[in-house]
């Protein structure tokens, strides 16, 4: 390592910090300003998705937690018993204790999330409520080449859960890697139960993602208060505004931050400029057709054998098996 005086003065950033400096340096030397929606998702991002999940416009969550408790003894009785269950993304595991329940003897339960802390407490408040399932939590990001803790307890299948319309977060390209991934993880006779966000009328997916009670533009904004806190910048967040814009091709709804008037950003020794009305791309949010769905699933080696919406047909709940090699 170099202990030269120019890089002592970044020594103190963090990795993730430098990632992210890395990652807004990048947004702004690109002609289209686009960030990784992962940067959101600080502590105080992480405290506004779950206020988001209560909003009244913000369908997803409480519509996938219904489709799941009204259908979880036929989801149970299409999963074979001795099971091990791998979750993606587990976060605070809110949906997985009722499923655990449901299914006939799961041989264990693997939380998997990139937020060590997050997990550890989530899988050891879920070991207590369901003292008889072994519990592994693993620290991994589901969009790389993951691999399952070691040693893993006696299981006959493994069953995936990726709730939460996560997948819907990833390009198509994206989607298709991590699900051939998991195809070949879970392995022989494997199960994938996943749920998927389903493209619908903008009159319904704008106020979802720009809430009237102003929280979906707070999550947003709390992007460049990360960036000034974690950075030391100056960003003028007074000038940028949140916008929910609707796409179709494929359908989904982006975020942005957009500027009001002129900006200039010092970022690491260099100036850049924003103009008025150019914004930053901070998320986008794929919306699926159970069929779209299915067809992204069966070019990565799964089969949709079944699959639960609610009575408006807003969300999905796909259950798929893996198709023999
Ligand atoms: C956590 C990715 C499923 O896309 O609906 C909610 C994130 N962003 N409101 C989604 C989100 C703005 C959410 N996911």
């Amino acid at each position: 390592m170099s202990t030269t005086n120019t890089q002592s003065a970044t020594i103190d950033m963090t990795a993730a910090s430098a990632g992210l400096q890395q990652a807004l340096v990048d947004a702004l030397t690109h002609p289209y300003h686009s960030i990784s929606s992962a940067w959101l998702y600080d502590q105080r991002g992480s405290e506004l998705f779950e206020d988001i999940t209560e909003l009244p416009t913000y369908y997803p969550t409480r519509t996938e937690i219904g489709i799941l408790e009204d259908n979880l003894g036929a989801i149970a009785a299409a999963i074979s018993s001795d099971c091990l269950v791998v979750e993606l993304g587990s976060g605070s595991s809110r949906k997985t204790a009722p499923l655990l329940n449901a299914l006939r003897q799961p041989a264990g339960y693997v939380p998997m999330d990139i937020s060590g802390e997050y997990l550890h407490q989530a899988a050891a408040d879920l070991a207590k409520q369901l003292p008889t399932i072994p519990v592994l939590p693993l620290v991994a990001d589901f969009t790389t080449a993951f691999v399952l803790p070691p040693s893993l307890p006696a299981h006959t299948y493994r069953l995936g859960f990726f709730p939460g319309s996560t997948i819907g977060n990833l390009t198509a390209s994206v989607a298709h890697t991590l699900l051939a991934h998991c195809h070949k993880l879970l392995g022989d006779g494997a199960s994938f139960l996943i749920g998927v966000d389903l493209d619908k009328s903008p009159d319904v997916l704008i106020p979802a993602y720009d809430d009237p009670e102003g929280v979906t533009a707070e999550f947003n904004l709390n992007l460049l208060k990360r960036i000034n806190r974690e950075l030391g910048l100056t960003i003028n967040i007074e000038a940028f505004s949140h916008e929910a814009r609707y796409f179709t091709d494929p359908a989904r709804i982006e975020m942005h931050l957009v500027a009001a008037t002129d900006q200039t950003l010092e970022v690491a020794n260099n100036t850049y400029t924003l103009a008025a009305g150019e914004s930053f791309h901070t998320e986008t949010s794929h919306k699926y057709s159970v069929e779209s769905f299915a067809q992204l699933a069966a070019r990565a080696g799964w089969e949709l054998t079944q699959h639960w919406c609610d009575a408006e047909k807003r969300f999905a709940v796909l259950l798929l098996k893996a198709v023999a090699k």
